[in-house]
């Protein structure tokens, strides 16, 4: 049986596929399939970006080799952006919960309270 982390990263790696397989090139996401993507499956945090190129701007940075596609290499720096934020997040979180500890519950899932909202903070 794959372990937890084995198992995000198959899911990293399908979603990726499953979104760049949408358009040529297969391997790649274009504008459309990232903006695809981030909204099914980022729809939260592209709800925290006021701006509504915001799309565009985050494909810009991700493009780091500039061919115009995301390639698995470059999403996975937004998905790696995004952890060390929601991780920021879920340590204040657990700080605050450790600081009260009557509202401690051990088998709340910390990550539905993330938002990935918590860097604009
Ligand atoms: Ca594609
Ligand atoms: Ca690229």
């Amino acid at each position: 049986m794959p372990s937890e982390l084995e198992t995000a990263m198959e899911s990293l790696i399908k979603v990726f596929h499953r979104y760049a397989s949408k358009e040529k090139n297969t391997t790649t996401l274009n504008r459309r399939e990232l903006r695809e993507l981030m909204e099914n499956e980022l729809s939260n945090f592209l709800k925290s970006q006021k701006d509504p190129a915001a799309v565009d701007k985050i494909m810009k940075d991700l493009d780091t080799n500039g061919d115009g596609q995301v390639d698995f290499e470059e999403f996975v720096s937004l998905v790696v952006g995004l952890s060390i934020a929601c991780e920021q997040c879920y340590q204040s979180h657990m700080c605050k919960k450790t600081k009260n500890a009557s509202q401690t519950d051990p088998h709340s899932p910390i990550s539905v309270n993330l938002n990935l909202r918590c860097h604009h903070v």
